[in-house]
């Protein structure tokens, strides 16, 4: 199954959403295959935002991610790292379509709670920056044949 690299950043934690935003995973029926809270430095933020380091705003974003713990997880689906864009919505939380993670969440095009992976080669990429391999949980949810229908996962 294909999976996806998802920070609830410090703005999803520090607003006390954590608990609603994995709600709405689950409720999709989006299997969580590995989760973990961890401090962000300077260094794999560098990494991360690669496309962003010489932006004028890097140095906000990279202290905006900095200034608590994040969250991070490994998303498991079929097609997940489309669906889970989809869900995310656009980057300002101000132009995010309601009923979006963002689009109901936030107000903010940098304090915009969540960050998932924008494809599947760059999700393999994210995934082995922020996990171990035996950090990643390869099981079967109870509910898996009511998840897809035969032979769709
Ligand atoms: P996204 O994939 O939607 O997270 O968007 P980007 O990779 O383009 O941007 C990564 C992060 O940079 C955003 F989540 C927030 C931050 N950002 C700003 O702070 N200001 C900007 O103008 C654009 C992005």
């Amino acid at each position: 199954m294909e999976q996806t690299l998802v920070l609830l950043k410090p703005s999803c934690i520090q607003r006390c959403l954590v608990g609603q935003v994995i709600t709405r995973i689950q409720q999709r029926g989006i299997i969580i295959s590995a989760l973990k809270m961890m401090q962000l430095d300077e260094k794999i933020l560098r990494e991360h935002y690669a496309h962003l380091v010489d932006k004028p705003f890097f140095p906000s974003l990279a202290a905006s991610m900095m200034a608590s713990p994040v969250i991070a997880m490994v998303l498991s689906g079929v097609d997940i790292v489309e669906v889970f864009r989809k869900m995310t919505g656009v980057t300002n939380g101000r132009k995010a379509e309601p009923g979006t993670l963002r689009g109901d969440f936030c107000m903010s095009g940098q304090a915009n709670i969540i960050h998932a992976s924008d494809s599947v080669e760059n999700a393999k990429i994210e995934i082995a920056r922020f996990f171990r391999p035996e950090e990643i949980f390869d099981y079967a949810p109870a509910t898996l044949q009511f998840l897809y229908g035969d032979g769709e996962a």
